[in-house]
């Protein structure tokens, strides 16, 4: 803190891909992508579309490294969670019906209904639980942006830089970092703090997003970023 109490915005230069990229914490944000029991243990949603969920484990430590030091900095979290009221008005018929998992959206599990709000399932994973203040948002959809008050939030702390990480690479990461490159926000994606259950499509996500210049934003890992953070 400054004498005027101000934050005083130092800016701190990430190493990235395709370049480095100078961002001020106090307008930086992490948003930690539905690292939820759902997806990461057996029995959720993830395993009854086919999956091996153990295949997202890596990404916990790296993540909790990242949270450490984007926390000492004050830095905004935020954590998202995918899923459904337990009426289940939100969920299109299309996604729920899609497919032949070994139980849908909304049926009784071993943790609780499949993608529902309130059931254990649906939480986020002990090893990440947010902590007392961070936000938490609630999305029906794939990305973040779609049909949530993620966007208040930032406006609200002037937020023009993101952090985004989680689960997975391809499906909730990729969407949410176009819906935020659309929006005007710059997206660091710290690879080695998401997972996929496809590994190619892992690799070729983060490929596609700093690729032809950045066209939607920058490729980093959890290292880097907190070496940069000091
Ligand atoms: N959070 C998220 O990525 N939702 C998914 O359904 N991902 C899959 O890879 N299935």
């Amino acid at each position: 803190m400054g004498q005027t109490g101000q934050r005083e915005t130092g800016q701190v230069l990430i190493a990235a891909e395709p370049e480095p990229i100078a961002i001020d914490p106090a307008r930086t944000a992490v948003i930690v992508i539905d690292m939820q029991r759902d997806f990461l243990e057996p029995g959720g949603f993830g395993e009854t579309l086919g999956n091996d969920v153990s295949l997202l484990k890596r990404a916990i430590e790296p993540i909790k490294a990242l949270l450490t030091g984007a926390r000492a900095h004050g830095m905004l979290v935020i954590h998202t969670r995918e899923g459904h009221r337990p009426d289940m008005a939100d969920a299109p018929k299309a996604k729920v019906e899609r497919g032949e998992p070994s139980l849908r959206i909304g049926s009784p599990g071993p943790m609780g209904r499949i993608l529902i709000r309130g059931e254990a399932g649906h939480d986020i994973i002990p090893e990440l639980y947010p902590l007392t203040g961070e936000p938490v948002v609630d999305k029906p959809g794939k990305g973040a942006f779609y049909a949530t008050d993620l966007q208040t939030m930032l406006l609200n702390r002037g937020i023009d830089t993101l952090i985004v990480c989680g689960v997975t690479t391809e499906v909730c990461v990729h969407t949410t970092v176009r819906e935020a490159n659309d929006r005007g926000y710059r997206c660091i994606v710290p690879g080695d703090c998401c997972a996929s259950y496809f590994p190619e499509f892992h690799e070729m996500g983060l490929r596609m997003i700093k690729a032809q210049g950045g066209i939607f934003g920058w490729v980093s890992d959890s290292t880097r970023i907190v070496t940069a953070l000091g």
